[in-house]
């Protein structure tokens, strides 16, 4: 049974990664959503709320599930015994990153591959963050997030 992880902040999750674990679900047997920690980014949404948000917008996929883990993604590959991480990639500013993680992740355990899946165009702009800004500023967020996800953010910023 071929398994990966797909591990992010997700804080929340957006159409854009919703579209990759759509699409990584008809690839592999089993998907992992793995809500993890970012020590660059100052999370809007608590690893709970994220995991709930995620669980609401994929409960139709069979085949995914979701998870969290606070340590190494690779521990947490390790210690389910799973050799994939599946990624997705937007524009080039994306590259830098996700090559630098994929070859960290390597030299940590050689046995690991990350699998990259294009953003489809009309995602390609989109990023947690942006929607965050946009919200906050009273902008209209629903091309960007399901009405689930829009709702949980305008109760966090005090929208509605
Ligand atoms: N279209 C396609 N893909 C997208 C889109 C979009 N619109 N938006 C986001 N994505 C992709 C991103 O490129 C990424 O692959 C994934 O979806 C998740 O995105 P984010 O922004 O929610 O998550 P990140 O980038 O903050 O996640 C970083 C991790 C949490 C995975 C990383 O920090 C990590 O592995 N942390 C655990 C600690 C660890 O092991 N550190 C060492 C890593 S080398």
């Amino acid at each position: 049974m071929k398994v990966a992880v797909y591990p992010g902040s997700f804080d929340p999750v957006t159409k854009g990664h919703l579209d990759i674990i759509e699409r990584a679900s008809k690839i592999f047997d089993k998907v992992i959503v793995a809500v993890m920690y970012n020590q660059s980014k100052k999370p809007l949404f608590t690893p709970d709320e994220r995991v709930e948000l995620l669980k609401m917008t994929t409960a139709q996929y069979g085949n995914v599930e979701i998870d969290r883990h606070t340590g190494l993604l690779i521990d947490y590959l390790k210690a389910h015994d799973i050799r994939i991480i599946v990624k997705g990639l937007r524009a080039i500013s994306d590259f830098e990153a996700e090559f630098q993680m994929a070859s960290v992740n390597q030299k940590l355990c050689k046995e690991i591959e990350s699998v990259f899946i294009m953003t489809r165009t009309e995602y390609m702009y989109l990023s947690s963050s942006i929607v965050k800004e946009v919200a906050s500023l009273n902008g209209d967020i629903t091309d960007f997030v399901t009405e689930d996800v829009k709702r949980a953010i305008l109760n966090k910023i005090g929208g509605v």
